[in-house]
């Protein structure tokens, strides 16, 4: 792959550069696997980032990105509007464009979005919105505004995608049981993984999930919350082992409702970048059959994204 770049604009002091030389996973991907969480960044040159974000990345192109879907060996990827483009949706919709049917995307969009700009955003491929609760991520959105375009866009067969913290998730239970579509939970709602996967602040996601059956859950980012990190003693095998408890349970519990990205180019990470292809390895340590492999990575997201080809 080319490296990174960072356009017209300044990263984030600290910001790490996404991995430029993945290995290739020992873990061969089945046939029409899907990256079902991915982003673009810019380039800032052509896609300038937007005023209101929290954090300028690194540029991490269209190109970039089907570059590393072949590398890995999947076959499509679901691009999710980052934060850093705010509701400026023309970067991820430029990457639909050039992906030939082969990438589906999440937006985000704002109260003011108008019928016509929903009717654009699903020719180009958009068949969701995020909602994103990270306090450091983005500012407020009030609850009536989310659930408005929530209504709006049910009937165009989308669902929402929502990012949040373990801990808000009592707050939020009201407003996301509420929610009129299939829901999608980025990261597992990011246990602490330092807590007992059987105790009740992941019980409560789990809840969440079982008692709802329009939820699904992303079963991703690893590097994001292990606090072992990618590398124990005994070596890979052991990558990021504090988190497989958490994604295993959720596998194996429903496994028709997951998903599973690298969340390539990995923003915010403080500490250590991932080999995308270490990540991949990771997959058969939180689905360890090939039923449950399928399932995760071809049979929920092709049916989720691409539910014409699935029929
Ligand atoms: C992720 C996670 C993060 C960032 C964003 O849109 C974003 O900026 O989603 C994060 O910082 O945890 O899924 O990419």
């Amino acid at each position: 792959m080319t490296k990174p770049t960072t356009g017209p604009f300044t990263k984030t002091p600290g910001w790490l550069d996404w991995y430029a030389g993945p290995s290739k996973p020992r873990f061969v991907l089945p046939a029409n696997a899907v990256d079902a969480h991915c982003h673009v960044f810019g380039p800032g040159a052509d896609f300038p980032y937007a005023p209101e974000r929290k954090y300028t990345p690194c540029d991490a192109s269209w190109q970039q990105l089907f570059a590393l879907r072949d590398h890995l060996g999947f076959h499509k990827n679901v691009i999710v509007q980052a934060t850093c483009h705010g509701a400026d949706n023309r970067a991820l919709v430029d990457a639909l464009q050039r992906a030939e049917g082969r990438a589906r995307g999440v937006a985000t969009v704002k109260r003011s979005v108008t019928d016509a700009e929903l009717q654009a955003l699903h020719a180009a491929g958009v068949r969701g919105v995020r909602f994103n609760f990270v306090k450091r991520l983005v500012d407020f959105t009030p609850k009536d505004e989310l659930m408005e375009i929530a209504a709006r866009i049910a009937p165009l067969g989308w669902h929402v995608v929502i990012y949040f913290e373990a801990v808000d998730l009592p707050e939020l239970w009201d407003f996301f049981t509420a929610l009129p579509t299939t829901v999608v939970v980025d990261h597992m709602g990011r246990p602490d993984v330092t807590k007992p996967v059987d105790g009740p602040e992941f019980g409560l996601f789990l809840k969440f999930m079982r008692e709802h059956d329009n939820v699904w859950s992303k079963v991703s980012c690893p590097e994001r919350l292990s606090v072992a990190g990618p590398r124990a003693l005994d070596g890979e095998q052991a990558a990021y082992r504090d988190v497989v408890p958490f994604a295993r349970k959720v596998v194996e519990t429903f496994p028709d409702r997951v998903l599973w990205g690298t969340d390539w180019p990995h923003p915010n990470l403080k500490d250590h970048m991932p080999d995308d292809g270490l990540l991949v390895n990771f997959i058969p340590h939180i689905a360890v059959t090939a039923e449950l492999q399928r399932k995760l990575l071809v049979d929920n997201p092709n049916r989720l994204y691409w539910p014409e080809e699935s029929r």
